[in-house]
């Protein structure tokens, strides 16, 4: 299963008051020419779609029309994207249905009792496990370790299972975030490796803005990072990951 992971477009951010309109754009175009390129099974986008929760019309319509050109240049492709501590979660569940119809599955908030929702069978291909951000206190414990055990159940033919998670996670490099310690990183505490569970092939995790395989994960668990800057102090290179 080939996957594009990405993180952390924060359309809408802007720097100082300088309007970010043509970068987030030119990013968005490269998204699609990858996207032509590389022609993944998979399009994994894992948070912080928005940099707030109230985009602005202009900003929502920039990321539903590079959407569906997304889309259009692998039209095979399922594409998955979750919610991340700075986009509304009930706002990201509100169009799931119609996106359906272009193998856009959003995933905005979790439901402990329809675990269903999160999981995506890609068929003869694999699953994603897509888990957005969710506050700590409203996640139930064992939550990771639990959708992991259904899908182990279910995966028959041995095929590779994909985790999402919006989250920090310790051990990672969190230069370039304001704030922060090895604890909490923008406002998220820190979880181990092992919170996260066991059973996945590959964890694709947002929040951290630097690219990185996490220490501990056997090359399995990464931030893919920023496709742009969102502050000066992302003085590192910018990337998806494939
Ligand atoms: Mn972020």
């Amino acid at each position: 299963m080939k996957i594009l992971h990405t993180s952390d477009w924060h359309l809408g951010h802007t720097l100082y008051n300088y309007d970010r309109t043509e970068e987030q754009m030119a990013m968005l175009l490269q998204m699609v020419n990858i996207v032509r390129e590389e022609k993944p099974d998979v399009f994994l986008l894992c948070g912080d779609v928005y940099h707030t929760p109230q985009p602005s019309a202009s900003v929502q319509t920039m990321f539903t029309n590079a959407l569906v050109e997304i889309h259009d240049a692998n039209p095979d492709m399922t594409i998955v994207i979750t919610a991340g501590n700075h986009d509304s979660g009930t706002k990201h569940d509100i169009f799931r249905t119609p996106w359906k119809a272009l193998k856009v599955y959003t995933i905005g908030s979790i439901d402990a009792n329809n675990k269903e929702d999160l999981i995506i069978e890609i068929p003869g291909q694999g699953y994603v496990i897509a888990v957005p951000y969710v506050n700590e206190r409203n996640m139930p414990d064992g939550f990771f370790q639990s959708l992991l055990d259904i899908v182990a159940e279910r995966n028959k033919a041995n095929l590779p299972i994909v985790m999402t998670a919006h989250t920090t996670v310790s051990g990672c490099d969190f230069a370039g975030h304001e704030n922060a310690s090895e604890y909490v990183v923008g406002g998220i505490d820190s979880h181990s490796l092992e919170d996260m569970g066991t059973g996945y092939d590959y964890l694709a995790l947002g929040h951290i803005h630097h690219a990185q395989f996490v220490r501990g994960g056997n090359h399995r668990v990464r931030y893919s990072g920023t496709p742009i800057p969102v502050s000066f102090d992302e003085n590192y290179q910018h990337s998806v990951s494939i």
